[in-house]
């Protein structure tokens, strides 16, 4: 039965596929990774002369306008696309491609308004889960400078598909409201925790003072950074920046902080042993070497001075996400059992704390590795 049910899956993913400008002939369509927001699938089709696809039914619950997500990464993308062009590069491998529906659109909406949307899935890439080296950080930090350097002139405006993504003071408003219904009970045996997210609340809703009054600038970045969202090629260089999904207008210190939320992070994001997480100050260097190399003709002085603290302004926004879905009731990001939300708000904690500690030696490096460029 239950292989029934899989074949039966199976059937429809390759319908669905069959709806997308594709080369060649489907052969299998599989299940890949684990996001904790959408479905994907690669679709693999016969013989070398074309191309796998990645398929993904995007979460419509989170992304309540895919058409417009859909038309962001476009617009991204085919900027991208003619820079690598202008560089002699390969556009089909170190931008992402969208491929369109049959009737030309960017996405597919099926019989039960799900969508789903396909691109084209580089081949012999490397993808990592954590960065175990400075040199790996280095080259993660230029992946997504250089990204967020080639996308800095896209004129073209973006839809907000999420408002108010990296936004304290709009993740305040949601998690007041939370705490207000507490709506399975869970609120009382978190006064701890809760007293984590609130006495740091005047400190990181005077950073994001800076981002609403101009000083610190808005700009084309990618708000997912985590390093499984780049894609290295065999000599360990970035080949591209994929997951392009939450592409907005936002600060850019957004995109290096949750890079180092993810590549400093020595243990998993919801390690259950907390002795194994902290965050290593050496993966920071390398990656703030990286980044700024590529980066340091176009950030502004105050983007400098907030570059360290950005590192906890994102792993402390991600506390706040991960509390906040668990006391809601786990509405958000997929668990795999029942305390997960509340496992990984605590492995992010001692991950912020551990940055806490170090917040001096970051602000330093970051001086350091800046002054040596200019
Ligand atoms: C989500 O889908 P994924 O795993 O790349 C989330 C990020 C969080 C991350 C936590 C749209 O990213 O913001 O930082 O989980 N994406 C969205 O690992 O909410
Ligand atoms: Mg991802």
């Amino acid at each position: 039965m239950e292989r029934l049910n899989q074949k039966l899956q199976f059937m429809n993913l390759e319908q669905i596929a069959a709806n997308f400008q594709l080369e060649g002939k489907v052969e299998k369509v599989e299940q890949m990774g684990e996001g904790f927001i959408n479905d994907t699938f690669i679709i693999r089709t016969f013989g070398k002369d074309s191309p796998d696809y990645l398929l993904q039914r995007k979460n419509k619950r989170i992304f309540t306008n895919v058409p417009a997500m859909m038309e962001n990464i476009q617009k991204v993308c085919t900027h991208i696309k003619k820079k690598v062009i202008a560089k002699n590069g390969n556009p089909l491998r170190e931008a992402m491609t969208v491929i369109p529906s049959t009737d030309g659109k960017l996405y597919f909406k099926d019989e039960e308004d799900e969508f789903w949307a396909v691109c084209i899935f580089i081949a012999d890439t490397i993808t990592y889960q954590a960065a175990k080296t400075p040199e790996l950080a280095f080259q993660g930090g230029k992946g997504i400078g250089k990204f967020q350097s080639m996308v800095a002139d896209l004129n073209e405006p973006l839809t907000d598909i999420l408002p108010g993504f990296h936004n304290i003071r709009y993740r305040f408003s949601q998690w007041d409201k939370v705490l207000a219904n507490d709506p399975v009970g869970r609120k009382a045996k978190l006064g701890k925790e809760i007293g984590w997210i609130e006495s740091r609340r005047e400190e990181m809703l005077n950073f994001w003072k800076l981002v609403e009054d101009g000083e610190i600038p808005t700009r084309v970045t990618h708000n997912d950074t985590k390093i499984n969202n780049i894609l290295f090629d065999q000599n360990g260089e970035v080949l591209c920046v994929i997951d392009l999904d939450t592409v907005l207008n936002s600060t850019c210190l957004n995109d290096f902080g949750d890079a180092m939320r993810s590549y400093t992070n020595t243990g998993e994001e919801d390690d259950s042993d907390l002795n194994k997480v902290s965050s290593d100050i050496r993966i920071f260097e390398g990656f703030t070497r990286g980044y700024l190399s590529e980066t340091i003709g176009f950030l502004n002085e105050k983007e400098l001075e907030y570059l360290a603290f950005s590192a906890k302004y994102i792993t402390y926004e991600q506390v706040l996400r991960f509390l906040m879905d668990y006391i809601d009731g786990d509405n958000y990001y997929k668990i795999k059992h029942p305390e997960h939300n509340y496992q990984r708000t605590i492995a992010q904690y001692k991950l912020l704390t551990s940055m806490e500690e170090q917040y001096d030696e970051m602000c330093r490096i970051v001086r350091a590795v800046a002054d040596k460029l200019a």
